[in-house]
Formats: structure tokens, sequence, C-alpha cells
């Protein structure tokens, strides 16, 4: 197994390629250096050897260190996606999981879950819409992305809790990856998610919202369709509960939707989002 490996002295970081070779005399892993590759500020992409340019682990490091300009950044991310978008289409869970694994330990769960799931989502979806991917791969896709979501947030379910908040979508709508993620993100930082996703009738979810009580309500709506269903749903919540309802998701991009009584959430990060809806008005 080949890594990257980060030695700081005053300050300055250095990077070295190594190499986790097994030594079964001693029962024991030992690091061999490949390359010493220099201040970590003044390499380039060319400073890897060319073997290794294409290593998942080596990409999902250097994708996350600042020394890197933004276009072989970018180009790192591609070449992520591009593994991630086959991974998916070909129900390869092992390696999807992988690629998590690697991505988000050097540059954490959020950014997996904006730079890297969603942007392939949305292109599954481009591909679909153009008929250039069939149905069944669609699906395959959605279901190993959510088993994946639902993997991660199943490490946290023991956490102490800060705000209950409920996750729920407009009668009809079935798309919930987005509604999932949401979900993982805000139990990661210790709030208690109850997500009802995908749909519920209506009058379930009030009946739940009244016994849970929950500090915060996220609607989140895939489907134009559904923003009409989701203005009742919003109504149906606000006139029987006195808690803040916040909208957002893919259909609600463009600035002309409008819903009482509930704030809409758009274009922001997922920490910025925790931050809106357990910030007290
Ligand atoms: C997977 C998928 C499905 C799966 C859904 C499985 C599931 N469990 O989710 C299945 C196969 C069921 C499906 C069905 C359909 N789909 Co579909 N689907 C997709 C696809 C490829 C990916 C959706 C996804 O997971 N995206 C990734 C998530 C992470 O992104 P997200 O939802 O936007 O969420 C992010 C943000 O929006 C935000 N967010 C979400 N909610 C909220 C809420 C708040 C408050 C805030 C602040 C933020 C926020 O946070 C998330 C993380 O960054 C999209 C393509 C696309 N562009 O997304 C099409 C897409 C959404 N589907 C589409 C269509 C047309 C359909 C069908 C009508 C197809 C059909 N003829 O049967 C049906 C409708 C089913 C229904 N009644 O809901 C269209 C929608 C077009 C439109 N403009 O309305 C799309 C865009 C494909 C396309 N390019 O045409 N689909």
């Amino acid at each position: 197994m080949v890594y990257l490996r980060t030695k700081t002295v005053k300050g300055e970081k250095y990077l070295y390629l190594v190499k986790s070779i097994w030594d079964s005399k001693k029962n024991t892993s030992k690091q061999e250096t490949i390359k010493y590759l220099g201040k970590a500020s003044e390499i380039t992409k060319d400073d890897i050897p060319p073997d290794y340019r294409n290593d998942k682990k080596i990409i999902a490091y250097l994708s996350s260190i600042d020394t890197f300009s933004i276009e072989e950044k970018e180009e790192l991310l591609t070449k992520l996606k591009t593994q991630l978008y086959r991974h998916l289409i070909r129900g390869d869970f092992d390696s999807t999981k992988q690629l998590y694994d690697t991505y988000s330990l050097a540059s954490g769960i959020p950014s997996f879950f904006e730079k890297i799931l969603t942007p392939v989502m949305y292109q599954i979806g481009d591909m679909w819409a153009k008929n250039r991917l069939g149905i069944a791969d669609e699906h395959v896709a959605s279901n190993i992305a959510n088993t994946l979501v639902k993997m991660i947030n199943s490490k946290y379910t023991d956490m102490p809790t800060k705000k209950k908040i409920v996750i729920c979508v407009p009668e009809g709508e079935e798309h919930n990856l987005g509604a999932n993620i949401l979900e993982t993100h805000l139990s990661s930082i210790g709030h208690h998610v109850y997500n009802l996703t995908p749909t519920e009738p209506h009058d379930s979810i009030v009946n739940f919202i009244g016994s849970t009580k929950p500090d915060s309500i996220i609607v989140s709506i895939t489907l134009e369709d559904n923003i009409k269903p989701g203005q009742r749903l919003v109504k149906k919540i606000r006139d029987r509960f006195d808690v803040p309802v916040y909208v957002g998701g893919q259909a609600i991009k463009d600035d002309q939707v409008r819903f009482e009584n509930a704030q809409i959430i758009r274009d922001t990060s997922l920490k910025n989002i925790a931050k809106i809806i357990t910030t007290k008005k």
C-alpha cells in the first residue's frame, strides 16, 4: 500500500511517498520511503512518480492540501468523480466505500458529500435525462449511494444530542439521498435527527411532529412538481405548531419560488445549513 506521509519541521510540512510492507518475521508492517518529495508548499503533481499519480489514496490526499493550484485540485477531483461514477454504475459498493474512506480521511465527510457524491449524482441524472444511462443503472447507483450514506450515519446513533430535527419530504417525493446526507451531517455534529423520508402522508408527518416536538423542521424537495405539495405540507405544519421550518433542495433553486411561513435555504454548505437551522432567532 502506498501513501503520502507528512513531517512537520519548524512549522513547514514535508512530504514523503511511502510504501507499507509486511514483515512476516516480525509480524508487523514497516514503512519504506519510495521518494522524498520535498517541501509540501513547493510540490507539483510532476514530483509524484508516474506510477503513483493515479493512486486513489494519493489523489485523495493531494486534493485536500493547500499546496496544489486550483487547476490541479480540480483535475484530481475530476478523477475521483469519474472513479466514483464508475463504481456506482457498476453497483460496486466495496470500491465506493474504499473511495469514501480514503477521501474522507484526508478531506472530511462534508467535503465528500459536497464535492464528490452530490455532483456525481447530478451527472448520473443528466446522463439518464439524455438517454445515455438506463433507469436500472440509475437505480443501482442511487441504492449504493444511499447504502453508503446510511452506513456512515449509523456511526452517530450513540452521540449526545443537542437539537431535535425532523427531516421530511412532501407527499409523492421519492428522492431522499439529499435528506439522508443532511441527516448524516446533522447527526455527526450531535443533533438528534428524525428522518421521515422518503414520502409519508402529510397527516402522519404532522402527528409525528406533535409527539416529538422538534426544535426545527427541514423539508427537502427535489421535483418541481412537488413544490405545491411542499407548500401544503408547510402550511399544515405551521397551522398547528410554532416551529421553524426550512425548505431546500433542487426544486427550489429558482429564486422565484416562495414559501409562506418557512425559510428557504439555497446554495450553501452543509456546515452553514447546520448553523442556520440550529440558531435560535
Ligand atoms: C437517484 C434519482 C432518482 C431515484 C431516487 C432514489 C432515492 N432514494 O433518492 C429514483 C429512481 C427513485 C428517481 C425517480 C424519479 N426521478 Co429522479 N433522480 C435521481 C438523481 C439521478 C439523483 C438524485 C440525488 O440523489 N441527488 C444527489 C443529492 C445529494 O442532491 P440533492 O437532492 O440536490 O441534495 C443536496 C442539496 O439539494 C441539499 N438539500 C436537499 N434538501 C435540502 C433541504 C434543505 C432545507 C436544505 C437547506 C438543503 C437541502 O443538500 C443535499 C446535499 O448537498 C437525480 C439527478 C439530480 N440532478 O439530482 C434525478 C432527478 C431528480 N429525477 C428526476 C425525475 C424526472 C424523476 C422521475 C419523475 C422519473 C420518472 N419518470 O419516473 C421519478 C420521480 C419519483 C418521485 N415521485 O419522486 C429529475 C427531476 C427533474 C425536475 N426538474 O423536477 C432529475 C433531476 C433527473 C433529470 N436530470 O431529469 N430518481
